[in-house]
C-alpha cells in the first residue's frame, strides 16, 4: 500500500469513527414522495344559460293544477314548489335544479317514488339514477321507511345538459309502500320547471300501490 492509499484508508476511518456518513459508490437518492389525489365523480352543476321551452303539458284525470302562489324574494321551503318565484323549485334544499327540474312532495310517511321517462325511452327512478341524456335523480326519499333521513317525502330529477333532447317526457309517481305509517291516500304535490320557469304544479291523493303518470310534457 502507497503512502497515498494508507492517508486515504485513515481518512475514511476517521470520517466513519467521528460519525459522518461515507457514501458508497452508486448510491441513488430515493425519489420524492409523489401525492396522488383521486377524484369522486358527481354529477356538474347545472347549466347557467338555458333557452329550453315546453309545450302545455298534458295532465291525467284527476290530477288538480296548483295555482301558482309564489313570492318574489320569499323564504324557499322544502316542500315541492317554487315559493320565490325563481324558477328553481326548493333551492337550498339538497338537491339540484338544471334545464328541467322535477320535484314530488307528499304528506306523509309513506314511500313514494317519481319515476321520469326522457325522449329516448330511458327512466330515472330509485332504480336508475341517471340517463345518458343527462337526467340524474339526486334525492330519493323513502318517508318512515328512512326516517332519519332529511327531506325524506321528496324525490328530485334535473336535467342539466344546456339542451335535453328534444320530445315528449313523462312523469309517473309509485305509491310503493306505507311503510307502517297506516298513511292511506296521500297528499302528492309535484312541479315542473323548464329553461328556468315552472311550466306547472300538480296535486293528487294517490292509493297505496297505485301509479299514475301524473303529467307528460314536451319540449
Ligand atoms: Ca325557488
Ligand atoms: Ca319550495
Ligand atoms: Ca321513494
Amino acid at each position: 500500500m502507497s503512502i497515498k492509499q494508507v492517508t486515504g484508508f485513515i481518512v475514511v476511518v476517521a470520517m466513519a469513527a467521528a460519525g459522518c456518513r461515507v457514501r458508497a459508490t452508486g448510491y441513488v437518492e430515493p425519489p420524492p414522495p409523489v401525492e396522488v389525489r383521486a377524484t369522486v365523480a358527481t354529477p356538474p352543476p347545472p347549466s347557467a344559460s338555458v333557452t329550453v321551452t315546453a309545450g302545455q303539458p298534458q295532465v291525467y284525470s284527476g290530477v288538480q293544477v296548483v295555482q301558482a302562489t309564489c313570492t318574489q324574494g320569499g323564504a324557499e321551503q322544502c316542500n315541492g314548489l317554487d315559493d320565490n318565484c325563481n324558477g328553481q323549485i326548493d333551492e337550498g334544499c339538497g338537491y339540484a335544479s338544471g334545464a328541467i327540474q322535477i320535484t314530488l312532495a307528499w304528506g306523509s310517511g309513506a314511500d313514494l317514488d317519481l319515476y321520469v321517462t326522457d325522449p329516448n325511452g330511458e327512466t330515472l327512478s330509485y332504480m336508475n339514477r341517471q340517463v345518458s341524456s343527462g337526467g340524474y335523480l339526486d334525492h330519493d326519499a323513502r318517508g318512515n321507511c328512512n326516517p332519519s333521513q332529511a327531506n325524506n317525502r321528496i324525490e328530485n330529477v334535473y336535467w342539466n345538459s344546456p339542451q335535453p333532447p328534444r320530445g315528449t317526457y313523462r312523469v309517473e309517481v309509485h305509491y310503493w309502500g306505507e311503510c307502517n305509517s297506516g298513511a292511506g291516500v296521500t297528499p302528492l304535490t309535484l312541479s315542473v320547471a323548464v329553461g328556468g320557469r315552472v311550466i306547472g304544479a300538480y296535486t293528487f291523493g294517490i292509493a297505496p300501490q297505485q301509479r299514475i303518470p301524473v303529467v307528460t310534457f314536451s319540449i
